[in-house]
């Protein structure tokens, strides 16, 4: 987009949601609009902007965002989520209510389930619109908490800033190092000052995680080899209770936790396994009607804008507001019932 903030000319084959919903009349009615802390329309576009092949193409810069500029935000979330503006968000991160026996309990499937959710602190600009030193204070507070964790959650925090070479091999090596340089999130604002205030914290078992100040401020995180769906999320709900205990997060009735991507509004969760089909990855059109029918999203192995490998997928929930965490582990566990059923069918 010009200097000059004129609507920006998207190429015909321009595929993301904010191609779709940024119409010349929604710009000539935000372009001139700012939040209180400075953040425009141009800042929130820009990721879209600038990479064509987004899906989505927009980021909030803090939670006024989604009322500023919700003549854009309320479209795409109304059509990700199914989720209208004057629909209301509720948790639930009860593990009683998850009926979730382990769908494969031989192994011969699930290599490993991991579920995520990102939590942003109450009262401060997002990652696109935080300031340095806002962001460093989130590191301190946060890795403070963090380090107050006990029993199975006790653990390390990492600073990204000052890693030796030794430990960023073994986090790597552990997939748990996130990636630098995401150009999307790049042209969001949200590698600026990288790597300042980002790190890693684990506990000593390497099954908990969090990361702080990558795409949200906390990306907290329950991980382990099998299909054991339930521990995975119990030790998740135990651990946002403890680190809640000295946190505050941004949390708003109607969209739930307040995330810097509209996608991840709500929950803030995605419920994953990395799943064996290679029989049904034969039959793309079987696999894509059942991830359909149990709203499930697939991904491939390496993260997000990644390819599946040796017939291995990621598969997660899609839907993450307007529904209870147990809702979206329980979307997960049974399609992954249904696919493991298809798959020993084949
Ligand atoms: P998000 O944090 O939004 O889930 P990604 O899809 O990019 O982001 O995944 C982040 C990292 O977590 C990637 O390295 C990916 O390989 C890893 N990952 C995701 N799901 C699983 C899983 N079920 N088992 C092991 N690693 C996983
Ligand atoms: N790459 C951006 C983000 C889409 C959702 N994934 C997130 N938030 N990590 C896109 O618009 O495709």
């Amino acid at each position: 987009m010009s200097q000059k903030n004129e609507f920006p000319n998207f190429p015909a084959d321009c595929k993301s949601m904010l191609c779709k919903y940024l119409t010349k009349e929604v710009f000539e009615e935000l372009k001139d609009k700012k939040t209180s802390n400075g953040f425009t329309l141009k800042d929130a576009i820009n990721s879209g902007v600038k990479n064509i092949d987004s899906g989505i193409g927009v980021y909030a810069g803090d939670e006024e965002s989604y009322t500023v500029f919700a003549k854009l935000f309320d479209p795409i979330i109304q059509e990700y989520h199914g989720f209208g503006p004057n629909d209301s968000h509720k948790s639930n991160l009860n593990p009683d209510d998850l009926d979730a026996p382990n769908p494969d309990p031989e192994g011969k499937y699930i290599i490993s389930t991991r579920i995520r959710v990102g939590r942003n602190v109450a009262n401060l600009p997002l990652g696109p619109a935080i300031t340095k030193d806002q962001r460093n204070q989130v590191e301190q507070d946060v890795s403070a908490a963090l380090n107050n964790l006990d029993d199975k959650l006790a653990g390390t925090y990492y600073p990204l800033t000052g890693m030796s070479e030794s430990v960023s091999a073994q986090l790597i090596a552990d997939h748990f190092l996130f990636k630098a340089g995401d150009r999307f999130l790049e042209a969001a604002g949200l590698n600026r000052d990288w790597p300042q205030g980002r790190g890693i914290y684990h506990n000593d078992e390497k099954t908990f995680l969090v990361w702080v100040n990558e795409e949200d401020q906390l990306r907290i995180i329950s991980m382990q080899m099998g299909g054991d769906i339930k521990e995975v999320f119990t030790r998740l709900a135990t651990a946002i209770k403890e680190i809640e205990k000295k946190v505050t997060f941004s949390y708003s009735p109607h969209l739930g936790y307040i995330t810097s991507c509209p996608t991840n509004l709500g929950t803030a969760m995605r419920a994953s396994v990395h799943i064996a089909l290679p029989k049904l990855a034969k039959d793309m059109e079987t696999f894509k009607a059942i991830t359909d029918k149990h709203h499930l999203q697939i991904r491939g192995i390496h993260g997000e804008h990644s390819e599946s490998e040796g017939g291995v997928y990621d598969i997660s929930n899609r839907r993450r507001l307007g529904v209870t965490e147990v809702q979206c582990v329980q979307d997960m566990h049974d399609g992954v019932v249904a696919l493991i059923e298809k798959e020993k069918s084949l």
